[in-house]
């Protein structure tokens, strides 16, 4: 039985964490929980799996997830702005991820905008965000993965050559409970604060650990490719990069990868 079982005992938090379900191998924890919404299950229900076959990120990529190696998991979200609801809550699962990462190993993990997490300039994490409409607004499921435990030699080539794990950069296991417990409190923190329209306290938190600030990229728009350096991250306003070719040119997160720190 998978350790995180004990999560379903449920937390002391508002909304996040209090209705937990834990499940072995399933496809994709956030097909799961689409099926759940389906079903009625309520805000801030959140599942964890041990593996998934068909892990998935942005833009029709996968996801790998090794069984018994990492944090697997999404939570149901119903934030009553339509508006700009999926950036919003990109970034809150972001900076969620790499509060809890921090509070747990001392790694000082950061975030590559809009929704990666990298631990010394490799990823760690992902965070991917799918909205529906309801008949009473956007039904929202914000899917985190975090390579835990996973050594690099056991990565697929492709992954291993971009991406870390907390254990790789740690030195020794990470306690997935341990971690697990403390992102549904970052998530249900940090919800609460998008709640509140607190703008000002998320952009903060998100340019102090953005790894992107004052970087010159790479960045993929569709076929279009655009250079330049970013000097400002921002919720309402997304990315501003300063163009190599001249001009400033901003950008919303749900349709670009950034492709290089050049
Ligand atoms: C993401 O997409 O980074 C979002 C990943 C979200 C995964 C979670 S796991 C729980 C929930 N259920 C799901 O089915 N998904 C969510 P994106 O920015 O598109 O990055 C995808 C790219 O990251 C891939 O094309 C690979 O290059 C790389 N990648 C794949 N698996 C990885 C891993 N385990 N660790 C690091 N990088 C990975």
């Amino acid at each position: 039985m998978s350790l995180l079982k004990e999560l379903e005992r449920g937390l002391p938090t508002r909304v996040i964490g209090r209705k937990v379900r834990v499940y072995d191998v399933v496809t994709s924890t956030n097909d799961l929980l689409w099926e759940l919404s389906d079903r009625g299950a309520e805000e801030g229900t959140a599942v964890f799996a041990d593996g998934q076959t068909h892990g998935r990120g942005r833009l029709g990529r996968s996801w790998w997830s090794p069984t018994g190696k990492g944090i697997w998991m999404s939570v149901l979200l119903r934030p009553p702005t339509a508006e700009g609801a999926v950036p919003m809550t990109t970034i809150v699962g972001a900076l969620a991820t790499a509060d809890a990462v921090r509070a747990t190993t001392r790694l000082p993990a950061l975030i590559r905008w809009p929704n990666d997490i990298l631990v010394r300039g490799k990823k760690a994490a992902g965070v991917l965000v799918e909205a529906r409409a309801a008949p009473n607004g956007r039904i929202l499921v914000l899917g985190i993965g975090i390579d835990v435990n996973a050594s690099r030699s056991e990565m697929p080539q492709d992954i291993a050559k971009l991406a870390t794990s907390l254990s790789e950069e740690a030195n020794e296991e990470i306690n997935r409970l341990e971690l697990a417990k403390s992102l549904l409190g970052e998530l249900d923190r940090w919800y609460q604060i998008e709640l509140e329209q607190d703008t000002e306290t998320i952009n903060q938190r998100w340019r102090s650990l953005s790894a992107t600030l004052g970087s010159r990229i790479v960045l993929e728009q569709g076929r279009q490719r655009y250079e330049g350096t970013v000097f400002d991250v921002d919720v309402r306003f997304g990315l501003a990069l300063r163009l190599d070719r001249g001009g400033i040119k901003h950008f919303r997160g749900e349709h670009v990868t950034v492709l290089d720190e050049a």
